[in-house]
């Protein structure tokens, strides 16, 4: 459905520019122009490009940086978090806990004990919740609220070898 309207709207967008390139093209030899007044147009409408656009682009640098979870990957523990340990290994995860209740708050770190492997964690909708990089020597606190009940999956998110596919687990959530 989404790929229907991207498709559409990308070949809506490739007509417009092959037929601004057709009218420049048509359009091209009609009548000459003296050139230094053009100039002086474009240089003028260049330079308010230039305003228009850097000026938002930095609105939206602001807007959007002011989104990302870092703060989530700092560290600092919730009081009412569970704390659970995670290792990543070829090819599987170590997790001290596995069990937990609806509306847990439960900040998880992670660690690795050979290669560096990445954690995923999915909702039962298998909608990305939350994910670090799991690395050998470093522990990366990764916080995620289990929202519903159903299952939880862990899944490797940095290619770590032959059976990287395989390293997925699981957690139960219940009500
Ligand atoms: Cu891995």
């Amino acid at each position: 459905m989404i790929q229907g309207a991207v498709f559409l709207v990308s070949a809506i967008l490739m007509l417009v520019v092959a037929a601004t390139f057709i009218f420049v093209a048509l359009n091209a030899s009609k009548k000459a122009v003296a050139y230094p007044p053009l100039l002086e147009k474009s240089y003028s409408m260049r330079a308010k490009f230039f305003w228009v656009l850097s000026i938002a682009g930095i609105l939206i640098l602001v807007v959007t940086t002011l989104d990302l979870p870092y703060a989530a990957t700092r560290g600092d523990v919730p009081g009412n978090a569970k704390l659970v340990d995670v290792d990543g290994r070829q090819w599987f995860w170590n997790i001290s806990q596995t069990e937990f209740e609806k509306g847990d708050v439960v900040v998880f770190s992670v660690t690795a004990s050979d290669v560096t492997h990445g954690l995923g964690i999915y909702g039962p909708n298998l909608r990305m919740l939350n994910q670090t990089q799991a690395m050998p020597g470093y522990s990366n606190a990764l916080e995620v609220t289990f929202g519903e009940p159903g299952e939880y999956k862990l899944m490797c998110m940095e290619y770590c070898g032959l059976a990287h596919h395989a390293m997925v687990t699981a957690v139960t959530v219940s009500e």
